[in-house]
């Protein structure tokens, strides 16, 4: 099936289908093989003059990328404003600035992807499988799990582990996130709590494991791309959903519909997208990124660049204290009197307090903040601020959770590039 803008096929949908005959169609070639032995022709010059410009690197292209000028807007159909870093897996995240709303619309909600999406998916056949360590093995469409449990919509907070690697130095490997990974979206769906209460959770579950259908980069149907879990006593906890709608809509394709889990104040890894399996076992789960030196940190502080060993990594639980100003772009120009808003949030905590800096932090005030509207929302603040005079400024946030723990102004650098929870600052230009 060629490729035709007419009928509005995506080009990721089109390399995802068939990326070999994607790459014949754009690159004019055969098989990957015989890319470095290509010359030229009709497709490199179509994609040239789609792009306006020629691709002088072309042999290094791999099989099936998708040239990432068109992947912004294809790829990321029902959101607005994102900003991509990878089109294979997608990952996307948000500026500061799009993240003002209260709660995170549908389309300002980042993607982050470590495989490929399932296609077609059909929510009314969808099922979900509870096994493992319980009483009763358990298979739910989602209509059984509207009908079964109690329905609930939560305010959660969603933020990937690694938000903020981009700032580490040295530079720490992978999505080079900077500020966006993170949203709090109204997501409804049932207690994962209830359900594996009815299950019957066996005496000597100490850990769950999670399944999505989602497919590995390899395209190898034995390997899966992603699957965490968290201790049972996280999974009991109220404010874990197995979601099956987005601010009161369909979930986006690219945040698991139809149905995902939602472990607020957690890695954004334990919340499985396109769910399909909750295993409970005795054992911390050791599925794909649960292992290695995946979300993981070294279980002390390390210098900037020191060689950690393996067995002195730990597991990731709940996410540090952070705040986001989200109500005036990095570097624009402002009046003399503002309102600053912004966002804060400390996984498992709630926030105490946000102060403000408009002088590289000599002098602090203290900002208007609202309590979460239900426990894993972050916390909406706002404060008015007035700048003596013209000129460049930075506002910094800082928040300070309920156990008094303070956002710090330098990073806690470890290899990885995980919990980067540093001052937001935001330069500002009064006229
Ligand atoms: N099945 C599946 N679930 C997944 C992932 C994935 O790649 N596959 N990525 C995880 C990671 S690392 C994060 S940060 C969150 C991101 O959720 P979002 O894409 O809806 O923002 O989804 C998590 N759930
Ligand atoms: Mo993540």
């Amino acid at each position: 099936m060629p490729f035709d803008n007419e009928k509005h096929q995506g080009i990721s949908e089109f390399f995802a289908r068939n990326p070999e005959e994607a790459d014949r169609e754009f690159f004019g070639r055969i098989a990957h093989s015989d890319r470095r032995g290509f010359l030229g022709g009709a497709g490199l010059a179509t994609v040239g003059a789609m792009l306006g410009l020629s691709i002088p690197f072309h042999r290094n292209m791999p099989q099936g990328l998708i040239p990432a000028a068109f992947a912004a807007e294809d790829v990321l159909v029902g959101k607005d404003g994102l900003t991509l870093l990878n089109d294979r897996p997608i990952n996307a995240e948000t500026p500061p600035h799009f993240l003002d709303d209260d709660i995170t619309p549908t389309n300002r909600h980042f993607i982050r992807n470590n495989g490929i999406p399932p296609e077609d998916v059909d929510p009314a056949s969808w099922t979900l499988t509870v096994d493992g360590l319980v009483d009763q093995e358990m298979t739910l469409s989602i209509d059984d799990l509207r009908n079964q449990f109690e329905v609930v919509t939560m305010a959660l907070v969603i933020e990937c582990g690694g938000n903020g690697r981009a700032f580490f130095n040295p530079p720490a490997k992978g999505n080079q996130w900077t500020l966006g990974a993170v949203g709090c979206s109204n997501w409804t769906g049932v207690r994962l709590k209830d359900v594996l209460e009815k299950a019957g959770v066996k005496s000597n579950v100490v850990y769950t494991a999670h399944y999505g259908a989602d497919g590995h980069l390899s395209g190898d149907t034995s390997k899966l791309p992603i699957s965490r879990g968290v201790p049972i006593a996280k999974a009991l906890t109220d404010d874990v959903l197995i979601a099956f709608e987005m601010n009161g809509g369909a979930l986006h394709p690219q945040n698991g519909a139809p149905l995902r889990l939602v472990v607020p104040g957690w890695p954004g890894s334990c919340s499985q997208k396109w769910l399909t399996r909750i295993q409970l076992r005795d054992q911390v789960h050791d599925g794909p990124k649960m292992t290695g030196t995946s979300y993981r940190v070294p279980n002390r502080s390390v210098a900037p660049g020191e060689e950690v060993a393996k067995e002195d990594f730990v597991i990731i639980e709940r996410m540090p204290v952070k705040s986001l100003i989200t109500s005036q772009e990095n570097n624009s120009e402002i009046g003399q009197e503002i309102e600053v808003r912004g966002h804060a949030w400390s996984g498992d905590r709630t926030v105490d307090r946000v102060d403000l800096s408009i002088d590289f932090g000599a002098t602090w005030l203290t900002a208007e903040l609202d309590a979460p509207v239900n426990s894993g929302a972050w916390q909406n603040w706002r404060q008015t601020v007035t700048f003596p005079k013209a000129g460049y400024y930075e506002v910094w946030a800082r928040a300070m959770d309920s156990a008094g723990v303070m956002q710090p102004f330098a990073i806690d650098w470890n290899p990885k590039g995980y919990l980067n929870n540093t001052m937001h600052r935001v330069a500002l230009r009064v006229g």
